[in-house]
């Protein structure tokens, strides 16, 4: 039965640009299973599955529903262990909540304050009222407010992303040799901001650069496959 992934979109249903949703797609392909997605505006997430679901993504396959990106992961694994890994054992599962936590914490704040109103300007007019109504509430001022007094730059960016530079200088890989679901993590981050805002803000060069660069062209180039904004 085909697994299917309900999936962030705005006006164009192939620009697929939720980070969360690009750690599960990159996931899939790791582990070679295809899916079916189905793409859902903001305010459509809450009718999904029955109403039950505040986000997405959310996978179905059969009769397992899961929701959250790393309980995505973790069930996939779970699933098909004969299939590639996303977790090099237990040690690797724990240390994925420091990729997540820092990611979350750092890096999409950054991401946040360069391209909030890019998300917005994508959204269809009933999507942009969901996102204004809670991005307003989550950031206690207009979205107008944040994107201009809280704006970050590419040079933000690059200075959050140093850690990761600084450990590329050492392994390929946040999982070493190849990627696991940490990198997939990380990659959703920056392929937000490309796919939303283009490929200006990203890294030009180095490290960081050629590592998602990499990423962007493994699996038939799936990730590169939906245009940069
Ligand atoms: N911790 C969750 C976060 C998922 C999340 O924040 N999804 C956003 C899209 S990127 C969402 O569905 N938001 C719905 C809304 O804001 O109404 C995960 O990793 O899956």
């Amino acid at each position: 039965m085909t697994i299917k992934l309900y999936e962030l979109c705005g006006v164009d249903e192939t620009n697929l640009f939720s980070p969360h949703c690009w750690k599960i797609r990159l996931s899939l392909a790791h582990k070679g299973l295809s899916h079916e997605t189905i793409p859902v505006p903001f305010s459509k997430v809450a009718t999904l599955e029955g109403g039950s679901k505040r986000k997405v993504p959310v996978l179905r396959d059969g009769d397992e529903v899961i929701e959250e990106s790393y309980e995505i992961a973790l069930f996939l694994d779970r699933k098909y262990p004969e299939r590639p890994s996303l977790f090099d054992g237990d040690g690797a599962r724990a240390m994925t909540q420091f990729v997540i936590s820092w990611s979350q914490t750092q890096l999409h704040p950054v991401i946040a304050r360069m391209c909030l109103m890019d998300i917005y300007n994508r959204l269809a007019p009933v999507d942009q009222e969901h996102f204004r109504i809670t991005r307003e509430k989550l950031f206690g001022m207009t979205l107008e407010k944040f994107s201009t007094e809280m704006a970050a730059t590419p040079a933000d960016l690059k200075k959050t992303l140093f850690p990761l530079d600084n450990m590329l200088g050492r392994q390929a890989f946040i999982g070493g040799e190849s990627p696991l679901f940490a990198d997939y993590v990380v990659f959703g981050a920056l392929q937000w901001l490309r796919t939303v805002q283009g490929e200006d803000g990203l890294p030009k060069d180095g490290r960081v650069a050629e590592w998602f660069n990499i990423l962007l062209d493994m699996y038939d180039g799936l990730g590169r496959a939906t245009k940069a904004a």
